[in-house]
């Protein structure tokens, strides 16, 4: 598998998912200024919607959208970054990854913009910090989104809620996200991607 990514993009979450698997993986950095790949190619070549992840199987194949990509690795391995398919806890999986996707990843996508007026950006930041306060509220009675066990959606949640050291925005409202953070940059797939990345500060702390 070789995964398309963008530094500290959604892309992370694949990338986290490959590195937690241990399944053997390849990637490939995106220009996404100029949407291009490494010798200048055209990435749009590639992928037609332009944005990463990109996830390319070993027969050529290619998938989009981070939940599918992620669960397209998770079932590479059934049972250890997400419960088998078909089970309820699954759905519960899925229940976060929809979530995570529509209400928190692209909730924050007009911060990301330098054209999104200011006050349209105060608004957007108060919408995601609603859906922040009901992850905080699941995040206070266990480690991870679903349980005991880290799952693709906390690499996905983990990568969203990472952006605040990007967008700047403080997460001090949400201590038990804050204790989150530190629990899942800690787990050493995790820390092969963000190294991977060039996320990781000297001293190894999330960049
Ligand atoms: N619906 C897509 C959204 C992916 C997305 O928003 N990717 C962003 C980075 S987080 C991107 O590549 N933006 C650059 C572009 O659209 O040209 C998914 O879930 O994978």
């Amino acid at each position: 598998m070789k995964l398309y990514y963008a530094p500290g993009a959604c892309s992370l979450a694949a990338h986290i998912a490959l590195a937690e698997s241990g399944l053997p993986y390849t990637t490939e950095r995106v220009d996404l200024r100029s949407h291009t790949i490494s010798g200048g190619r055209d990435y749009y070549g590639l992928n037609p919607k332009g944005y990463v992840p990109l996830l390319e199987l070993d027969n050529g194949e290619r998938l989009t959208e981070v939940a599918v990509i992620l669960q397209y690795i998770a079932d590479r391995n059934p049972g250890t970054l997400a419960p088998s398919f078909g089970s309820i806890e699954r759905y519960r999986v899925m229940e976060w990854l929809n979530f995570i996707a529509t209400e928190i990843h692209k909730g924050l996508g007009p911060l990301w913009k330098p054209t999104t007026p200011d006050a349209y950006k105060a608004i957007a930041l108060d919408n995601v910090g609603v859906r922040f306060d009901h992850v905080a509220q699941a995040l206070g009675k266990q480690p991870y989104l679903t349980g005991d066990r880290f799952t693709i959606a906390d690499a996905y949640l983990f990568t969203i809620v990472n952006w605040h050291n990007f967008l700047k925005f403080d997460l001090a409202r949400w201590p038990t996200l804050v204790q989150y953070q530190a629990r899942v940059v800690a787990r050493p797939g995790v820390q092969t991607a963000l190294r991977a990345e060039h996320l990781l500060k000297p001293d190894a702390k999330a960049a």
